[in-house]
């Protein structure tokens, strides 16, 4: 017999569904913050191109150089309960019996460990720089940055859990990515010969976790950050200290990036209470096209 989906039972049991879904609905909204936020944006007469942009051709491969090398590796991260994935970039020339720097690249919410080099390619844009003599030698490590089990970069990305990650990874390096680094790599372990950067939730880990730890980081570079950055003055409490401290603090972001005032108010608080920075305003929205250029701008002026 066929069952009676239009009565007073099922009714009251597709309404029943509805308001569960309502319910799911409405507190994601209220957990997560899906897309960037609208709000105008509005210039100001200093938001603007601090370098020429990287010539043409420094983003791709070359075949007349030589090249770094790029290996997928694990650690146990103990604050995960994992054994979570890294990438590590060894430079032209890479040698155990040297010592290098170190910098730690992080990507954003729809990504892994992988994703700068899902849409770029950061080796050839180090490689040229090194052929060039451009960069001083260094290791970049690319983490994934969203500190959970299940790290993949599926299903609801602005998920309050998945939001939580990003700051839990704050813990997972600390504690374990970088002792990690330091125990396997020939690295330099001192702040001078770190540095951290990334773009979007990667720029605001960048911002929080290295100006939260300016023991452990000289280098800073938050590329078109998001809004899991700190609040200014919660970023920089102490102007004056930090400033003695912090070798190089970069800032950019696109002119037509919706998440512009977010960079715009840290550069405005480092400006008024002195701290120097790099304040990088580049025609664009939000895209790796600015972030290969930032990658370009940031890594020649570190470890000098
Ligand atoms: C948001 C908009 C964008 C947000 C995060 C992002 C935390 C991150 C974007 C990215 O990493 O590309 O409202 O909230």
């Amino acid at each position: 017999m066929k069952k009676n989906t239009t009565g007073k039972k099922g009714l009251f049991k597709n309404l029943r569904i509805q308001v569960l879904f309502f319910c799911i609905v409405f507190a994601n909204t209220l957990t997560a913050q899906p897309g960037p936020p609208r709000g105008p944006i509005v210039l100001a007469a200093d938001d603007t191109e601090a370098f020429p942009h990287a010539p043409a051709g420094f983003d791709k491969k070359r075949e007349n150089i030589m090249h770094g090398k790029t290996d997928s590796v694990q650690y146990d991260s103990k604050i995960v309960g994992t054994r979570r994935k890294l990438l590590i970039y060894t430079p032209p020339g890479y040698s155990a019996g040297k010592k290098y720097p170190v910098l730690y690249l992080l990507h954003g919410i729809g990504g892994t460990e992988r994703e700068w080099y899902k849409y770029a390619e950061p080796d050839a844009i180090l490689d040229n720089l090194y052929a060039e003599k451009k960069i001083v030698p260094m290791i970049v490590v690319f983490p994934n940055g969203r500190a959970m089990k299940n790290d993949a970069d599926t299903g609801n990305v602005f998920s309050r859990e998945k939001m939580e990650a990003f700051a839990n990874f704050e813990k997972d390096l600390l504690n374990d990515v970088i002792p990690f680094v330091e125990a396997n790599y020939p690295v330099i372990k001192d702040r001078e010969s770190r540095a951290i950067a990334g773009f979007s939730m990667g720029g605001g880990q960048s911002l929080n976790f290295g100006l939260g730890h300016l023991d452990t980081f000289a280098w800073i570079g938050g590329f078109s950050s998001a809004p899991n950055t700190k609040k200014p003055d919660e970023l920089v409490p102490d102007p004056a200290g930090a400033a003695k401290k912090i070798k190089l603090l970069y800032l950019s972001c696109g002119d037509k990036d919706g998440l512009i005032s977010i960079s715009q108010g840290v550069h405005r608080y480092l400006k008024e209470n002195k701290v120097p920075h790099i304040w990088q305003v580049i025609a664009g929205s939000h895209n790796m096209t600015m972030w290969v250029n930032d990658l370009y701008l940031f890594s020649q002026r570190i470890f000098r």
